[in-house]
Formats: structure tokens, C-alpha cells, sequence
């Protein structure tokens, strides 16, 4: 299996953190989506990381759907979210609020860097509303529970989700993400990029050159 992209996407980061505690064996290839974006679309003419290659050849797209292939594979006993029922679909939904949220960090970090002229007042104001918006929704729901994990006692797709979008927030927009304005947040990140894991699959943020 060949994990594309690098860890400093909050996206890709997910993945490879998914694959380490799954103890799934795959070869990295940290290849930048804009210099060089024509090997990745040998794989996805998307040209956008995470891409999984299968060893069969078959090549996965979408976080997402990565993820659903690996939790099927190693089955429900071992899988980081409940097969169904009530609280699968709040793990979904955390998972959904965290990668919604790394969406518009992502474009807005294009917005600042990649626009020759002025970055578009509307879409920054939106993007920032949208990150902040989520950022107190994530506030609230994460100082509501009290185990180690937003689940319980065991780390799950939320937790990853969360923590590696907090993460790259944090890198490519300070501003945005005050820790004190977001403690429980803060102290959730913290908890898990002390893990193994974390501390092993990670990158300092190289944004794409204007
Ligand atoms: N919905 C996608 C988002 C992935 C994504 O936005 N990846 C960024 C890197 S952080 C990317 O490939 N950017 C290049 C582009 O969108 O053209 C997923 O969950 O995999």
C-alpha cells in the first residue's frame, strides 16, 4: 500500500496516523500536491492527496472512503468508530464538523497565498466565520465529555480528526486559533500529539509558493 501526500495535510496526516494504530504496513510517498502534482495525477486526476494505492493496483481517494476501506479491513472489533447505530453517526458527525473545518483553513491558506492580487474580503470573512463557527461548536461538545478520548476510553477517527485539524488551524491561521479562546480543545490536541503515533506521522507546514 502507498500513502500520497504529506503530513502537514491535516487530511493525509489522519490517514497515516489510521494506518500506524492499525499497524497496517504502507510505503509514504510525501509527494507536494502543487510541485508535483503530475506524479499524483498518475494516480488521481484530482490531483489531490490523501491517495491510497492498493497493493492490487486499485487506487482510493477521499479521506473518507480511505478510511471506510481500512476500518473494513480490520473489522469491527479493532475499527477506530461503531459499525452503526446513534453513536456512529456522532462520530461522523465530529469527523464531518473536523474535516469541514480543515476544507476552509485549506482554501483559505491558498486564498492568502496563492492570489497574485488581494485575497476576496467576502471569502476570507466566510472561511473565518465558518472556522470559528466550528471551532466553538468543537469547544463546547469536547469540554462536555469527560473520558480521555471524545468517545470514551479507546482513540477513534474523532479524536484523529480533531486534533490533526487543530494542528494545521494552528500552523497556517494563529489568529484563528487562540488556544486560550479553546481550552478543552487545546487540552484534547495536546493529549493526542503526545501519542506515539502523532509524534511519528507529522510535518511542519510547507505552504504552496504564490
Ligand atoms: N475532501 C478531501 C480533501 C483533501 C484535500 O483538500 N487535500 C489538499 C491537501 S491538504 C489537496 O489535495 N489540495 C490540492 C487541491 O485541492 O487541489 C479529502 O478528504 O481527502
Amino acid at each position: 500500500m502507498i500513502l500520497i501526500g504529506q503530513y502537514d495535510s491535516p487530511f493525509v496526516r489522519r490517514v497515516g496516523i489510521a494506518l500506524k494504530l492499525y499497524e497496517l504496513p504502507f510505503e509514504h510517498q510525501p509527494w507536494s500536491t502543487f510541485g508535483e502534482g503530475d506524479r499524483i495525477a498518475a494516480y488521481n486526476p484530482l490531483r489531490r492527496v490523501p491517495t491510497l494505492v492498493l497493493a492490487s493496483g486499485e487506487v482510493l481517494i477521499e479521506s473518507t472512503a480511505i478510511l471506510d476501506y481500512l476500518d473494513e479491513w480490520v473489522g469491527p472489533g479493532k475499527a477506530m468508530v461503531a459499525m452503526r447505530g446513534p453513536e456512529r453517526r456522532h462520530v461522523l458527525k465530529i469527523c464531518a464538523l473536523a474535516t469541514g473545518l480543515a476544507d476552509k483553513a485549506v482554501s483559505l491558506l491558498y486564498e492568502h497565498v496563492l492570489r497574485k492580487k488581494k485575497a476576496s474580503k467576502i471569502w476570507v470573512d466566510r472561511c473565518e466565520a465558518q472556522i470559528g463557527g466550528v471551532l466553538a461548536l468543537l469547544e463546547k461538545e469536547r469540554a462536555a465529555v469527560k473520558t480521555p478520548y471524545w468517545f470514551g476510553t479507546h482513540i477513534g477517527h474523532a479524536d484523529i480528526a480533531v486534533a490533526c485539524v487543530l494542528r494545521f488551524a494552528g500552523e497556517a491561521h494563529p489568529q484563528l486559533f487562540d488556544t486560550a479562546r479553546y481550552p478543552a480543545l487545546a487540552a484534547h490536541a495536546a493529549h493526542c500529539e503526545a501519542l506515539p503515533a502523532f509524534v511519528e506521522i507529522v510535518q511542519p507546514l510547507a505552504p504552496p509558493k504564490g
